[in-house]
C-alpha cells in the first residue's frame, strides 16, 4: 500500500549536537532498537518482518549493505542495524507518484540535500526531462526507450556515450548491461570501484596475479593476527565483528591501525549473544596504532624492514625461505631497498613511536598465521596502490598467502561489486575475456580501453562524452570535485539513471534527462518463466542467489533486467547473436552464457542451485598458483612518499557517518562518533585546535588548498575537537566532495585521492554564533 511522502524536515548547522566522547563499543542492543524501530513504522510489520527476516537468509535476498561474506553458520537471524536501515531505505512503500513531477521543476531539486531527496520514497514511473524544460514528466516505457536509442543511434561514435555502473547491480545485470555497451561499440564502461578498490586490484593484480581476497571467511577465525587497516568495520561492515570476535575467541591477536579511535574497533558487544547482550564486550584490538593520513606505506616498510633484520640476526629462522625460493621474485631487491629505509623519515610519517612499531612487528613475528585487512583508508590515497603492495610484501616474507588462517584481504563496500567485474564491467577488460564474449555472441567487441570514472569526467566536460547513463548509483554526488563533476554533466547532451530512488544525479542533468525506475534485490521479480532469482559475489569469492520476498512497491516496475534487454533490442537489435527478448523472460539463458564466457563460472546454472552457492578459483589461495608475467608472486620496490603538509594546513579525510550508505544519507546522526542533527562538522584534534588558535564549537570555513589555485571550500562547518591523530582532520563524505581536485589521484589506479586533502581552516565569515548547540 502506498504511503504519503513524509514530511523531511531539513536540518541546518545551528541544530548539530555534539554528545561528549567518541564510543568505543559498537552494536549491542541499542543498535537492534535503533534499527527496528524505523523499519516497523514505515513498512508496516507484514513488510518489515517478511525483508529484515529474510535477510541473508538462504532462500532470501542478498543484504545490499555491504560486501562482507555469510558464514556457512548462518544465525536465524544475522542482524545488523546498518543492513536493516539499507533494507528498509529500499523496501519502503512511500511512493514517487506521477504529481510529484508537477510539483517539483528541476532547479528546486537540485537545492534538496540527498537526505530530503532519498526519503521522497521509491521512484514508480519512467519520466523525461525534455531540453530547456525544468520538469521532468511521466512518459511511457516504450516512449522512454525510444528516446533514448534513437539519442544512442545518432552519435557519430559509440565513445561519445559511457555508462557507468554502481555495485548493486547483480551478475545477471552486470553480465547483460557490458555486453549490450559493448555490441554498442564501446568500453567506456565506468564503475564505482574506480572510486574503491581499484587500488586494491591494480597491486594485488600485479604483484600475486589475482585482485581478490585469497581468504575465506573461514580463515578469520583461524588466524593468529589480524591487522586491520583503514577501515571502520562498526559502522561499514557491521557483520564484520562477530567474525573478529570469533578470531580472539579462538586466541587470535588483533591490531587497529587507524587516525579515528572508531567504535567497534575498540570493544563490541555482539546482538546474538546473551554475553554481548549482559557484559560489556569484547575489546577487540590488542593493539591500537594511532597513524597519520597516508602513514601507512612507511609503517608497512618499517615493520618489513624489522622482519628482515630479525632473519638477519638469526639466519634461516624468521622468512619462510622455501616459499620465498619456490614462489616468489625479488627479495635481494627489497632486502637492498630497505636496508636504506629513514626511520626519522618514518616517525615523521605515521606519527607513531618507534616502540609502537617494534611491537607490532613483534606480534607479526610471533604469529604463524597472519590476515591482513583493508578498506579505503589505504585505497583512496595517492600512494595506495604502493601501500597496499607494501602489504604484500609484508605478508610474503613469511609465506602469509595460500595457507589456512592467512592471506590479503580487501574488504569491498557495495554487496556486489566485486561480482561486476567479474562479470565484465570495466574499462580495460583482458583480451581474452572480449574473445570469449566476442565469440559466444559472434560479434567483434571493441577492444580499445574505455574512459574510467575520473576521465568520464574529463571527456563531459571538454565535449568528447555527450551522453550519460548510469546503471544504479550517483555519480555527480560520488566522484570528486562536486563543481567539475555538475559543470561536466550539464555538458552534456543526455543524462539518464536507472535508479530505484532520487539523488543528486537526478537534479544535475545533462539537456534532457530521462529517469528509469527500477525494482531492488528486495523485491519478488516475476517474469514469463515464473519467479526470477539473482546471483552477486561477497568479498572472499563466494557467489550465491539472491531471492526477492516481497512484492514490488508499484505495480509496471522493470528489473534492471528488464530494462536492458528493451532497450538492446532497440540499440544494437540483431547486430549481435544474443537473445535478448529471451533474457527478460528467463535468467537462466543469461546464466548459460554467463557460464561459457566467465572463467570459474562453468555449469552456472548448476551450481549457483547449490545450497549456499560456490565459491570462484583464486590461485593464490588453492594453490600457491600466481597468476603474473614470471608466474610468481612479486615483492616489490616501492620509493616511499608522505603527503606534505604545509604550515598552517591539515590533512583532511573525508568517510563516511554511522546513518548513511554512501551518497544515501538514512539520518542526520553519527551515534557511534556523538555527532547529533547535522553533518557539516570538522573533526580536528585539541593539539591541532589550539595551534591554529580555533576552539571547539567554532564555525569555519574549510578552503581546499591544491596547486590549481582553484576555490573550493566548505563554508559554515562546526568544529569538533576529537582524538584523531594530530595534523589530521575529517569530514563526511559525500559533501566533502567539494574540496577534493578530479586530478589529485591514486597512482597507478586514478581512484580520487578522498583521504588526504590539503586544507586550511579559516574562522567562518557569515555564522551567528548565537545559534551554537554544543553539549
Ligand atoms: N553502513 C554503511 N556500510 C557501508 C557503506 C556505507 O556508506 N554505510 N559503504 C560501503 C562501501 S561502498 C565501502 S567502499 C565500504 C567503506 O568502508 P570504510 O573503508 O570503512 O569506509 P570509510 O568511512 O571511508 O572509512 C575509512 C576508514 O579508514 C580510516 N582511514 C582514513 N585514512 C586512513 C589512513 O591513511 N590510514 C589508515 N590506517 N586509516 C585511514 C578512517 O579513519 C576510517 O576509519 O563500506 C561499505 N559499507
Ligand atoms: N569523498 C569521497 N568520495 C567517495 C568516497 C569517499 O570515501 N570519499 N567513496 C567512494 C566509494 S568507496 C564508492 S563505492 C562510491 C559510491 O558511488 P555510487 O555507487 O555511485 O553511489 P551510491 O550512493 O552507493 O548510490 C546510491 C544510489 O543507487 C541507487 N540504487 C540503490 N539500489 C539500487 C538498485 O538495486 N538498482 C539500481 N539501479 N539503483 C539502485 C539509488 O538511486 C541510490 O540513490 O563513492 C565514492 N566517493
Ligand atoms: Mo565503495
Amino acid at each position: 500500500m502506498a504511503r504519503k511522502n513524509p514530511k523531511v524536515e531539513e536540518v541546518n548547522e545551528a541544530d548539530i549536537e555534539v554528545t561528549g566522547h567518541p564510543k568505543t563499543w559498537a552494536a549491542g542492543v541499542p543498535g537492534v532498537y535503533h534499527s527496528m524501530e524505523p523499519a516497523i513504522t514505515h513498512m508496516g510489520a507484514g513488510r518489515a518482518g517478511k525483508t529484515l527476516l529474510a535477510m541473508n537468509q538462504k532462500d532470501g535476498f542478498d543484504c545490499m549493505s555491504c560486501a562482507w561474506p555469510d558464514p556457512d553458520h548462518r544465525k536465524t537471524f544475522e542482524f545488523c542495524e546498518n543492513g536493516a536501515k539499507a533494507v528498509t531505505w529500499e523496501a519502503t512503500p512511500v511512493l514517487v507518484g506521477p504529481e510529484f513531477w508537477t510539483e517539483h521543476p528541476v532547479s528546486e531539486l537540485r537545492e534538496r540535500s540527498e537526505y530530503w531527496l532519498g526519503m521522497q520514497g521509491r521512484l514508480t514511473t519512467p519520466v523525461h526531462k525534455p531540453a530547456g524544460e525544468d520538469h521532468y514528466r511521466p512518459v511511457s516505457w516504450d516512449r522512454a526507450f525510444t528516446i533514448l536509442a534513437d539519442k544512442l543511434k545518432s552519435l557519430p561514435s559509440p565513445d561519445q556515450a559511457t555508462f557507468y555502473t554502481s555495485g548493486r547491480t547483480s551478475n545477471e545485470a552486470a553480465f547483460l548491461y557490458q555486453l549490450f555497451v559493448r555490441a554498442y561499440g564501446t568500453n567506456n564502461l565506468p564503475d564505482c570501484s574506480n572510486m574503491c578498490h581499484e587500488s586494491s586490484g591494480w597491486a594485488m593484480g600485479q604483484t600475486i596475479g589475482i585482485g581478490k581476497a585469497t581468504v575465506s571467511y573461514d580463515d578469520y577465525a583461524k588466524a593468529d593476527l589480524i591487522i586491520i587497516m583503514g577501515q571502520n568495520p562498526g559502522t561499514n561492515h557491521p557483520r564484520m565483528l562477530t567474525a573478529l570476535e570469533e578470531a580472539k575467541e579462538a586466541g587470535g591477536q588483533i591490531v587497529a591501525i587507524n587516525p579515528l579511535p572508531e567504535a567497534g574497533l575498540r570493544r563490541y558487544k555482539n546482538p546474538q549473544k546473551v554475553k554481548g547482550i549482559v557484559g560489556h564486550g569484547t575489546e577487540i584490538a590488542d593493539q591500537f596504532l594511532q597513524i597519520r593520513l597516508g602513514g601507512d606505506m612507511a609503517l608497512l616498510q618499517a615493520v618489513s624492514k624489522r622482519v628482515l633484520d630479525a632473519e638477519a640476526r638469526n639466519p634461516g629462522t624468521v622468512l619462510d625461505h622455501a616459499f620465498l625460493a619456490e614462489h616468489c621474485h625479488g627479495l635481494e631487491e627489497l632486502k637492498a631497498h630497505l636496508a636504506e629505509l629513514d626511520e626519522a623519515a618514518v616517525l615523521e610519517a605515521t606519527g607513531l613511536r618507534t616502540e609502537e612499531i617494534d611491537e607490532l612487528a613483534d606480534r607479526y613475528l610471533k604469529a604463524e598465521k597472519v590476515i591482513v585487512t583493508w578498506a579505503m583508508g589505504i585505497t583512496q590515497h595517492k600512494k595506495g596502490v604502493a601501500t597496499i603492495k607494501e602489504i604484500i610484501n609484508l605478508l610474503l616474507l613469511r609465506g602469509n598467502i595460500g595457507k589456512p588462517g592467512a592471506g590479503a584481504s580487501p574488504i569491498r563496500g557495495h554487496s556486489n561489486v566485486q561480482g561486476d567485474r567479474t562479470m565484465g564491467i570495466w574499462e580495460q577488460m583482458p583480451p581474452s575475456f572480449l574473445e570469449a564474449l566476442g565469440k559466444e555472441f559472434s560479434f567483434d567487441p571493441p577492444r580499445e580501453h574505455g574512459a574510467d570514472s575520473v576521465e568520464t569526467i574529463r571527456r563531459m566536460r571538454d565535449g568528447g562524452i555527450k551522453v550519460f547513463v548510469g546503471m544504479g548509483g550517483n555519480f555527480v554526488g560520488a566522484i570528486s570535485d562536486t563543481q567539475a563533476a555538475i559543470s561536466a554533466m550539464e555538458n552534456t547532451e543526455m543524462s539518464v539513471q536507472i535508479s530505484t530512488k532520487l539523488n543528486r544525479s537526478h537534479t544535475v542533468t545533462g539537456a534532457e534527462a530521462l529517469i528509469l525506475p527500477t525494482m531492488g534485490r528486495t523485491e519478488i521479480d516475476l517474469q514469463e518463466s515464473g519467479p526470477q532469482f539473482v546471483s552477486v559475489e561477497d568479498t572472499v569469492s563466494a557467489v550465491h542467489a539472491s531471492h526477492g520476498v516481497v512484492p514490488p512497491v508499484a505495480p509496471g516496475l522493470l528489473s534492471e533486467i528488464a530494462i536492458l534487454s528493451r532497450l538492446a533490442q532497440k540499440v544494437v537489435g540483431d547486430r549481435v547473436n544474443a537473445d535478448w527478448a529471451g533474457f527478460e523472460k528467463n535468467y537462466d539463458l543469461i546464466r548459460d552464457h554467463i557460464s561459457r564466457v566467465v572463467p570459474g563460472c562453468e555449469d552456472y546454472n548448476g551450481k549457483i542451485r547449490h545450497k549456499g552457492g560456490f565459491v570462484l578459483p583464486n590461485g593464490p589461495r588453492d594453490s600457491r598458483k600466481f597468476d603474473t608475467p614470471t608466474g610468481k608472486a612479486m615483492l616489490t620496490v616501492n620509493q616511499l612518499e608522505h603527503v606534505e603538509r604545509p604550515a598552517g594546513t591539515l590533512i583532511l579525510q573525508s568517510m563516511r557517518s554511522h546513518d548513511q550508505f554512501n551518497t544515501t544519507i538514512y539520518g542526520n546522526n553519527d551515534r557511534y562518533r556523538g555527532i547529533k542533527k547535522g553533518r557539516e562538522v570538522v573533526f580536528v584534534s585539541p593539539e591541532d585546535l589550539a595551534a591554529l588558535g580555533l576552539s571547539d564549537g567554532q564555525h569555519v570555513d574549510i578552503h581546499g588548498v591544491y596547486q590549481d589555485n582553484l576555490e573550493r571550500v566548505l563554508r559554515n562547518y562546526r568544529v569538533v575537537s576529537y582524538p584523531t591523530a594530530a595534523g589530521c582532520a575529517a569530514a563526511y563524505y559525500p559533501e566533502a566532495n567539494v574540496l577534493v581536485p578530479l586530478d589529485s589521484v591514486a597512482e597507478g589506479s586514478q581512484t580520487p585521492v578522498s583521504k588526504a586533502v590539503i586544507v586550511r581552516l579559516e574562522p567562518a565569515k557569515a555564522h551567528a554564533p548565537a545559534n551554537v548547540a554544543a553539549g
